[in-house]
Formats: C-alpha cells, sequence, structure tokens
C-alpha cells in the first residue's frame, strides 16, 4: 500500500478555558490536522501541535514539507520514521522538525492500524483496556481552583493536576490545600511548575510540599537541567515528574541516565511519534520508571495500553473541540475507543469553523 498524498490544515481549536500557565498562556490550540490518504483508499489522520499562534504557519510549513518526502512511498511505519530521520539528520530533528516527525509518525501508524481494522493498541499486540486518567488545567488561585477540583470529581477522572509558580510559595500552597479540601482524599493531586523556579527556589519549594501528599512535582526548573532535576529528586520524597519535552527516546535515555527523574511522561509527538513513543516505554520498562502520557489524549489511550510501566493519562483534550466523539471517562479511567487505529474523526464543520 503506497501513500498518495498527505494534506495539512492549521486550525486554532477552542478550549473550554485558557491554560495558564507559569510559563505562558494558552486560549486557543494551535494544530496542524495531518490527513494521510493511500493508493488502497485507506485514509489515516493525526495532528502536531505548538503552543504559540504565531509559530502555526511555520508548523504546517514544515510538516508539509517533511510530508512531501513520505509521498509515494510504502506504508510501512518503522521505514518511514527511518527515513525522516535520515534525511532530516543534517538539520536535526529538535524543535519544529521533531514535532513535525512526531505528528507524522502518528497519522503513519494510524493509517497503517486503519488498513488492518484494528485499534492501534491491538495492532501493536495489545489488549485496549481502560487508563486512569487525570485531568490537567492551568494555574488557579484557592478561591479558583475549588470548582475546577469540583469539575474534575464530577467528571469521572482520578486525579487532578494544577499548574503551580505563583510569584509567592504562599499561593501555590494555598491553591494546594484548597484543591485538597474540595478534591477530598479519593483523588490524586499533582502540580505542574512548567520549569519557572531557579534551583534553590524550586528545592525550597518542593522541600517545603513534601507533606501535601501530591502524586508528583512537575518540571521543578529547565527541562533539560537533568542535573538540577536529579539534586531536587534526591533531595524530596514527593515524586519528581518530567518527560513531555523529551526530544525523541535520546533525551529520555539521557535523563535516565542522570536519574533526573522518579517519574516518565514523554508528549506523543515530542518524543517523535508513535516509534518513539515505543522506544521510550522500553527505556521505561528497563528502567522501571512509571510512564505517563502528555496531552494527545487520543493516541495515549492506545499507546498506554502497549506500554508495561504505563501509568496516568493526562486529559488536556487540545483537539476535543473539532472531534465527533468525545473521550470516554469511566471509573477515573479514559477508555481508549475500540475503533481502527487512533479512533480520530474530524467534525468537519468544527475543523472549517477553527481554520487558521
Ligand atoms: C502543558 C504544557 C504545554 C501546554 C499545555 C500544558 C503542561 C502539562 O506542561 O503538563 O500539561
Ligand atoms: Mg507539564
Amino acid at each position: 500500500m503506497k501513500i498518495t498524498s498527505i494534506h495539512t490544515t492549521p486550525v486554532l481549536a477552542p478550549l473550554p478555558r485558557p491554560v495558564r500557565t507559569a510559563s505562558g498562556s494558552i486560549e486557543r490550540f494551535p494544530l496542524v490536522l495531518i490527513d494521510v490518504g493511500t493508493d488502497a483508499g485507506v485514509e489515516g489522520r493525526a495532528y502536531s501541535l505548538v503552543y504559540l499562534p504565531e509559530l502555526l504557519p511555520a508548523l504546517d510549513r514544515c510538516v508539509a514539507g517533511m510530508a512531501g518526502m513520505l509521498v509515494g512511498r510504502e506504508l510501512a511505519p518503522r521505514d518511514l520514521h527511518v527515513h525522516l530521520q535520515q534525511r532530516c539528520r543534517l538539520f536535526g530533528l529538535k524543535g519544529m522538525t521533531g514535532i513535525a516527525l512526531g505528528g507524522l509518525d502518528m497519522a503513519i501508524w494510524d493509517t497503517w492500524a486503519r488498513a488492518r481494522g484494528e485499534p492501534l493498541a491491538r495492532a501493536l499486540g495489545a489488549e485496549l483496556r481502560p487508563v486512569k486518567a487525570y485531568y490537567s488545567v492551568g494555574l488557579y488561585d484557592a478561591a479558583s481552583v475549588i470548582e475546577i477540583a469540583e469539575e474534575a470529581r464530577a467528571g469521572g477522572y482520578a486525579g487532578l493536576k494544577i499548574k503551580a509558580g505563583f510569584p509567592s510559595f504562599a499561593e501555590d500552597l494555598a491553591a494546594i490545600r484548597a484543591a485538597r479540601r474540595a478534591l477530598g482524599d479519593g483523588l490524586a493531586l499533582m502540580i505542574d511548575y512548567n520549569q519557572s523556579l531557579s534551583l534553590p527556589e524550586a528545592m525550597a519549594r518542593c522541600k517545603a510540599l513534601d507533606d501535601e501528599g501530591l502524586a508528583w512535582i512537575e518540571e521543578p526548573v529547565a527541562a533539560d537541567d537533568f542535573e538540577s532535576c536529579a539534586r531536587i529528586a534526591d533531595a524530596v520524597r514527593t515524586p519528581i515528574q518530567i518527560g513531555e519535552n523529551f526530544n525523541g527516546p535520546g533525551e529520555m535515555r539521557a535523563a535516565i541516565a542522570a536519574r533526573a527523574m522518579d517519574l516518565a511522561m514523554p508528549d506523543p509527538q515530542y518524543i517523535q511519534g508513535v516509534t518513539g513513543w515505543l522506544e521510550a516505554a522500553a527505556l521505561a520498562r528497563t528502567a522501571g520508571i512509571p510512564m505517563s502520557s502528555h496531552l494527545f489524549a487520543e493516541a495515549a489511550a492506545q499507546l498506554l495500553c502497549a506500554t508495561p510501566t504505563a501509568d496516568w493519562l493526562e486529559v488536556m483534550d487540545a483537539a476535543g473541540g473539532l472531534r465527533r466523539s468525545p473521550l470516554e471517562l469511566r471509573d477515573g479511567c479514559v477508555v481508549p475507543w475500540d475503533a481502527p487505529g487512533l479512533g480520530i474523526e474530524w467534525d468537519e464543520t468544527a475543523v472549517a469553523r477553527h481554520r487558521a
């Protein structure tokens, strides 16, 4: 089966509310939808995303340019991944090219699984099963976080992740304690500093939070500062979580070697797609590290079924406003769709409405 076309559509996907973090705010999610056509009539799709609308045109052109390297080739996901890696070796697969590779790789694997009429997880040799999920939101203070915590409970999630990194630690602590009170003891609570702290400030705040019963503290310092992450992980009992910024499985291997984290949460596009995720899952298994997901809930629901140390699925549903089907939550878990591939079907009216 050969690839005959790959089309890209830049969109600004609607969000129920802006995602405010200590390192910037996202009002709508800039996505590049990727649609693959084959000479057998099988079609597949996925998407890439970037956090800044100003960069959406560049990502769209980058995905389209790399897509052109695949048209006319056999639909063999692993071979196509190697081909793109080789073509881009001189230029490098960091940043825009890395996320374009990730999005294209997801779309190719989706098409491959659809050609087999199976959900991706089953086509990879794993059975579908519910995956515990947490509701992921932005930065909320002690007053506004209560409504968010109630939404997490009402939504059927097993946990809630809030952003942290207010100007004062007292504000962080107040929001965390308010969320904990509103959640009760049954739901997990995680926080995410989005790389906003210096090492001394991170050490102070993480130590001061050690008795708050947090499931993890995420990206306290710069994501690529593995040495500082390792020092924090050594100094506090609360698990330190990083991974959304691993540019491919090679960076995850380096982070594991540096003992930078207790937990890992690759992003399906940054880790360079299904191919990169499967390599990362093997690294997590050999290192005994629980592995969660970042964004891309549709792909994560399938991939975590095929991840030996699978932990949490993050639900910040970037593409939810463009899809025909909502994610299905049951008993604190996302139930992966028993549909071919990743199961993404676009609502074309919504896509047209939000086209950039
Ligand atoms: C995050 C990062 C970028 C966009 C949205 C959310 C955050 C997370 O780091 O872990 O969800
Ligand atoms: Mg994060």
